[in-house]
């Protein structure tokens, strides 16, 4: 039985939790959970799992050297996988400094440290917003210039080029991956549709930015946790793999259809002033992945989009627990007058 040791870091957050629970499932690995428990971070996630003997949490920054040295001193680690980050675009508008400190920094610390212990694989979990914005025509590929355009996507370019620098001077075993927009259970009600989805519950507005008309490509975080599986165990070091949802929607087509799955009226929705800087769309090739690793897109996303609906609804503590603290602060920061 394989008993290797996967560190995880931020895997208290939306996709972390997600592929914690996946990899326990599918394989017989011990993972370690390194996590700060941002606002974002919360252990509720994987409550299921907490009792499970081959997962351990750690609360450790990923930005304290020596925070990171000890638990790599302490356990015998085969596999990284970095999904700790700050990952919202608007708060990276409001305030970057957690950012710079968490995204490069952090990223930085632990790389050096991979290099000092000689790890088996590094996976560094980027975004497709390093890409910068597209216009009508064509998709991202992974030789596309890197030109972000926002400090939140600024901070992960800065982290992919470290990444990369570091495996091309120290050989070390670095792979990167690049999605699109995630959606499903546990995504933090600050982003698009889980935000959309529990304001329409609550009959509050949903304050859509701008025209509305900006595309993101939509991939179920199932799927993603699938892709990130295939490039942990097959990814070539050195490596970028894209990962995306074919599936292409304006924000307005995602607000609508999530007020017919809830019976909604669309009157709820506001246009708001537009985010500063705002993309105006993302589009994902993945074709090497699913060429070169096998990955296979399996979520339907009308299908994907009821069943995330429904988990809203059955877990209406998790997120009003969630919106009830700090989160209404922010809420009024971000929406209030827009
Ligand atoms: P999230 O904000 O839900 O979770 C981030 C987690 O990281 C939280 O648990 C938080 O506590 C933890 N964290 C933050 N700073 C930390 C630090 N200094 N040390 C240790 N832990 C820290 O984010 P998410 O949506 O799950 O995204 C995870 C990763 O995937 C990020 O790297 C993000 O850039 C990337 N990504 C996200 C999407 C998406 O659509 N959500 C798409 C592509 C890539
Ligand atoms: O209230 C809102 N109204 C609105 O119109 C919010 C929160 C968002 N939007 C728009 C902005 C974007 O065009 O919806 C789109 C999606 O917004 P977000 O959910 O904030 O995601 P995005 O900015 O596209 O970034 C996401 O995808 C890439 C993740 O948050 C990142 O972590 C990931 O790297």
């Amino acid at each position: 039985m394989d008993k290797k040791t996967i560190l995880v870091t931020g895997g208290c957050g939306f996709i972390g939790s997600n592929f914690i629970r996946y990899m326990l499932k599918k394989y017989p690995y011990n993972i370690i959970n390194l996590d700060k428990l941002t606002y974002a971070g919360n252990l509720e996630n994987l409550k299921d799992i907490e009792k499970d003997e081959r997962y351990r949490f750690i609360k450790a920054d990923i930005g304290n050297k020596n925070e990171i040295d000890k638990v790599f001193e302490e356990n015998e680690i085969y596999g990284v996988i970095n999904f700790a980050a700050e990952s919202h675009v608007d708060r990276s508008i409001m305030d970057a400094d957690a950012f710079i400190k968490t995204n490069i920094n952090g990223t930085f610390n632990i790389l050096d440290i991979v290099k000092r212990k000689g790890i088996e694989v590094f996976v560094q979990i980027s975004t497709d917003e390093v890409y910068g914005s597209l216009g009508p025509e064509g998709k991202f590929k992974e030789d596309t210039p890197l030109s972000p355009n926002s400090p939140y996507s600024a901070s992960k370019a800065s982290a992919d080029l470290l990444v990369l620098a570091y495996q091309h001077t120290f050989g070390i075993p670095a792979v990167i991956t690049r999605c699109s927009n995630n959606y499903g259970p546990y995504q933090f009600p600050e982003k698009l549709i889980p935000l959309m989805i529990t304001n329409a519950l609550a009959d509050m507005e949903l304050p859509v930015y701008g025209d509305g008309l900006n595309i993101r490509d939509w991939i179920h975080v199932e799927d993603h946790c699938e892709a990130i599986d295939l490039v942990f165990h097959k990814g070539k070091p050195g490596n970028v793999y894209n990962i995306g949802g074919e599936n292409e929607r304006t924000n307005i087509e995602i607000v609508r259809l999530i007020l017919d799955i809830l019976g909604k009226p669309h009157s709820l929705i506001k246009f708001v002033k537009d985010r500063p800087g705002h993309d105006r769309r993302y589009a994902i090739d993945c074709t090497k992945i699913k060429k070169e690793l096998g990955f296979v897109i399996k979520k339907d996303f009308k299908k994907g989009m009821e069943d995330t609906v429904k988990w809203y609804i059955e877990n209406r503590t998790w997120w009003e627990r969630i919106k009830s603290g700090a989160y209404l602060e922010y809420y009024e920061k971000m929406y209030k007058n827009r």
